[in-house]
């Protein structure tokens, strides 16, 4: 065979190929516009249906007493697309899936310092999501319990402002649907820590149905965020590892600090005494208390149980209750006669403030 025709065959089948590989390219450009168009006019689709959807509802709404939106922002236009027969427009909105059982937003050990500057409105600013009187609820799921924080209190602004700070974020965190009840005792009689939060159980309830119940001191913060601030299966004690007792239990029926009752847990021992006036002893009985009913302490694990507690002087007015001895030796007394259903208080005010409910109350005298 001769050099030119040679030549010629190769550029044949060079030209061939070109050829090909041209048509190749053109097939793939039409079918990426094919796809283009047809997503563009489904998006549209859409749109134009959850436009609908959305005047639709805002009719409804004027005719009918305010629902919420049966349109969630998560999964709304695809919803909307593909439920817009008119008899689905009227269903009840469908719920948001539980949240998880362990927090996705959770970061374990916490740096916690007292000596930093805090205001109530930085805290505030900090925290855009909490709602008035303390209130919170996670957007995107439907928390696993209602959980109202209670909080003993008498003149201890400073270390109610350090508390708000560190544990709003934390509690928001835990995806807790919960609410903020700081119970303060009107005047200068004794203190009384339990039936402060005997009161805290009655006035939370009356405001929504909680199923869990945090009683906190209001100078103990959490240093992880792991320990969550809800009800278990047992009465839960969530102070467990203080820097105060070298971040040791002092002793093993230790319930003072912070601690978590159900509902249910806290009425199988008809609530807390109201007889303790004065320093201690009230958590004792509480423990004896959940011991006669035949219950046990669930309590987090050691490197998810330390706490801090803000040091502070002894307040005034509540100094040590001499009795306390007698009156834990005779928890089987007192328990069935002395609680919930011997409760007695003057209410003397509710405020909702920005970052909780404040409830001031006349609890008598010893
Ligand atoms: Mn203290």
């Amino acid at each position: 065979p001769s050099p030119p025709t040679n030549m010629a065959a190769d550029a044949a089948v060079n030209f061939n190929l070109l050829h090909r590989t041209c048509k190749l390219v053109v097939l793939l450009c039409f079918l990426h516009i094919s796809v283009t168009i047809v997503f563009y006019i489904r998006s549209l689709d859409i749109r134009f249906a959850f436009a609908q959807n959305q005047q639709s509802y805002n009719h409804s709404s004027r005719a009918n007493p305010p629902r919420p939106p049966a349109v969630t922002s998560q999964e709304g236009p695809l919803r909307a697309w593909t439920q817009r027969s008119p008899e689905k427009e009227h269903e009840p909105p469908r719920k948001l899936d539980k949240c998880p059982d362990t927090a996705p937003l959770l970061v374990g050990p916490l740096r916690v310092d007292f000596n930093i500057p805090v205001s109530l409105e930085e805290v505030k600013r900090q925290n855009p999501a909490v709602q008035r009187g303390g209130r919170f609820r996670p957007s995107g799921c439907e928390a696993l319990q209602k959980v109202a924080v209670i909080i003993p209190f008498r003149r201890r602004e400073e270390h109610l402002k350090l508390w708000l700070h560190y544990l709003h974020p934390i509690l928001q965190r835990q995806q807790l649907h919960y609410g903020v009840y700081v119970i303060n005792q009107d005047g200068d009689e004794t203190f009384n820590r339990a039936k402060l939060l005997n009161v805290g159980y009655v006035e939370a309830l009356k405001e929504d149905d909680y199923d869990c119940f945090v009683f906190s001191d209001v100078d103990l913060i959490p240093m992880d965020d792991r320990n969550t601030y809800r009800c278990f299966s047992q009465p839960r004690h969530l102070s467990v590892f203080m820097d105060k007792f070298g971040f040791r239990l002092p002793y093993h029926q230790y319930f003072g600090g912070v601690s978590a009752m159900s509902k249910e847990q806290y009425l199988k021992i008809n609530g807390l005494p109201n007889n303790y006036w004065g320093w201690g002893g009230e958590d004792d009985d509480i423990y004896n208390r959940l011991m006669l009913r035949g219950m046990s302490i669930s309590r987090p694990s050691a490197d998810v149980g330390k706490c801090r507690m803000i040091r502070h002087e002894r307040d005034q007015q509540n100094e040590p209750n001499p009795q306390r001895f007698d009156q834990i030796a005779h928890t089987r007394d007192t328990i069935n006669s002395d609680g919930i259903n011997s409760l007695t208080y003057r209410l003397i005010q509710v405020d909702k403030l920005d970052l909780y409910t404040k409830i001031t109350v006349d609890v008598g005298k010893p």
